[in-house]
């Protein structure tokens, strides 16, 4: 069975975040690293990481296209094999972190999960934009299932993960029903007395055949 859950590992004791991974990294489709672990622990992390996982940076990439590629360089080069990127800087930002390495995943966020977090998003725009640039998929709120079922309709087959899960109120199961192909999941897992067994069980509750 395939887990449709990525981990969120904003843990910022490096220590505390290398066994979590070690112990989460069986029950998990990816580890998504942010900023607040390669803030503490240092850009080796995502190297380490990534001997146990698919490693997904969430650095929200938002430059022009010079430094989208440079960001792009360093990720990849660390080992990561995905990265989360803004589309508001518009299709050069994008397509410049697409030429990096074509055989990488770019997400591209179109709405955000927490209250108001979709305000300033322009849903329409930046779904047809994540298509013109060749991106693997997008992230969209578990916290909003309408709007992932909106965003299913424009984006065809491109892939949806969906943050918002258990800390943020939103629903693993709806956010599936929606459309959304995997979700993630950070303080529901991370800060659990058992992290291993919690992303089991939300692993189990979207059992998929593979
Ligand atoms: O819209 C978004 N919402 C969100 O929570 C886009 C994100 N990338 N995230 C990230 O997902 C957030 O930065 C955190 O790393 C994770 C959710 O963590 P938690 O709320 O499950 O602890």
């Amino acid at each position: 069975m395939a887990s449709r859950v990525v981990l969120a590992l904003d843990e910022t004791d490096p220590v505390r975040a290398r066994r979590i991974a070690e112990e989460v990294a069986p029950f998990v489709a990816a580890i998504k690293i942010n900023y607040p672990l390669v803030l503490s622990s240092g850009l080796g992390i995502v190297t380490e990481i990534s001997k146990l996982a698919k490693v997904i940076c969430d650095f929200k990439v938002a430059d022009i296209p010079n430094t989208n590629r440079l960001i792009a360089e360093s990720v990849f080069g660390a080992g990561a094999q995905g990265i989360i990127a803004h589309a508001f800087p518009g299709p050069e930002s994008l397509k410049a972190i697409r030429e990096v390495d074509g055989s990488k995943d770019l997400f591209v966020v179109i709405t955000m999960s927490h209250p108001r977090g979709g305000d300033f998003f322009d849903i329409e725009a930046f779904c047809s934009l994540a298509l013109e640039v060749g991106a693997t998929g997008v992230i969209a709120p578990a916290t909003r299932p309408e709007d992932i079922s909106r965003i299913r309709d424009l984006i065809g087959n491109l892939k949806i993960m969906s943050p918002g899960v258990g800390a943020q109120g939103g629903n693993s199961k709806e956010a599936l029903k929606a459309g959304a192909d995997f979700i993630i999941v950070g303080r529901g897992i991370y800060l659990s007395d058992n992290p291993a067994e919690a992303a089991e069980q939300y692993s189990r509750d979207l059992e998929i055949d593979d």
